[in-house]
């Protein structure tokens, strides 16, 4: 069978979004698509992987235009690439600009398949200064992808369209457990306030951990650095952005998000691969994804106290840690193995592009 000329869009950032489409757009090519990357920069977890090309999306500015503009220069670039596909990861200004080069493109126009990652619809794409376009943008779409149910309800009620349930999906033979380091807990995450990453420290604190992991960076880790000064939090190790996070998540015995919102949890994912049970929030997608008492615990948003009890329990219950570990990374191996989501995700290209 042919292989597809797909355009991947994304942002060029380490958040799930980014990382999901990095992942995808590599395992197409290991199947022998030409997949092209278009982002501002280079996606970091593609590494210096040569099977692909990447198109960096230069963005002029002016006095008129003194900050230019991402979405246009994107869409101008879309319409010179000549893709069979177009999966654009991220609605905001992603799906925008793919449909503006749609328009421009006319019947050349490549297939639109767009995946809806969480703020693009929660919060930024909601706001009346974007919304209009977003939902048009969706409407345009040949598909439209959530990797919840909690946000495909979401997308659905912004736009009014069907958007399919496709799970995000995680390299099973890359992220496998390893040997904990002890009495270690983990959080890995953008640094946004979303991510309440004082909850992290305050749950470290109470648990009984010998040390905690942060790994990312992002907006929120001055004040990380000021919290754990004014309140002497003890044994926290800032790694920030990491490239390869496997081996960081296989030092923890407990993996830590106790977010305001999440439409998903990669990061969670990621740990469950490694055989590292999860305590997080019950939000958004993340019951989709850990199950309370099996792979881990869910807590309301903000419950300090149950969080760092249930860190506790896992750290000190030895038997207990090792059953759930083990549910863990049965649950990432069963349900979130990248192969047979990839499969999909070829079909469907199939489909839309009517090849053999
Ligand atoms: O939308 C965002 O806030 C950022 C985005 C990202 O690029 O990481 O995160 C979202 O997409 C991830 C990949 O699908 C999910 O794992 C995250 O849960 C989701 N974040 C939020 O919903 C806050």
């Amino acid at each position: 069978m042919s292989g597809l000329r797909i355009g991947i869009v994304c942002h060029a950032s380490y958040g799930g979004s980014g990382v999901i489409a990095t992942e995808l757009g590599l395992s197409l090519a290991e199947r022998g698509h030409d997949v092209h990357f278009i982002a501002a920069a280079r996606p970091p977890r593609l590494g210096d992987a040569k099977n692909v090309t990447v198109h960096e999306v230069g963005v002029p500015t002016h006095p008129v235009l003194p900050s230019g503009d991402l979405g246009l220069a994107l869409a101008s670039t879309l319409t010179r690439l000549e893709l069979d596909v177009v999966h654009v990861h991220y609605a905001l200004p992603f799906a925008v600009s793919a449909a503006l080069a749609g328009e421009v493109l006319g019947r050349k126009a490549p297939a639109l398949v767009v995946t809806v990652h969480g703020t693009d619809v929660l919060t930024l794409g909601a706001e009346q200064a974007y919304a209009p376009m977003v939902r048009h943008a969706l409407r345009r779409a040949q598909l439209v992808t959530a990797p919840s149910k909690f946000l495909a309800l979401k997308a659905t009620s912004l736009a009014d369209v069907d958007v399919q349930v496709l799970s995000n999906f995680v390299d099973t033979t890359r992220f496998t457990p390893g040997a904990p380091a002890g009495r270690v807990l983990v959080h890995n995450s953008n640094f946004r306030s979303v991510k309440r990453i004082e909850d992290v420290l305050a749950i470290h604190a109470r648990s009984g951990a010998d040390e905690l992991l942060l790994l990312g960076d992002g907006p929120e880790r001055v004040n990380v650095e000021n919290v754990i000064r004014r309140d002497g939090v003890r044994g926290v190790t800032l790694l920030g952005e990491c490239r390869d996070v496997a081996p960081h998540l296989q030092r923890g015995a407990v993996f830590l998000l106790p977010s305001e919102l999440e439409s998903f949890g990669l990061a969670a994912l990621e740990a469950m691969s490694c055989g590292v049970p999860v305590i997080a929030s019950n939000v958004g997608g993340l019951p989709e994804v850990v199950t309370h008492g099996v792979n881990g615990f869910l807590h309301s948003v903000g419950d300090v106290a149950a969080m760092a009890a249930s860190a506790r329990t896992l750290l000190d219950d030895a038997p207990l840690h090792r059953t759930m570990s083990k549910a863990a990374r049965d649950a990432a191996v069963s349900r979130f193995q990248l192969s047979p989501i990839v499969d999909q995700w070829e079909a469907h290209y199939r489909r839309l592009t009517r090849t053999p």
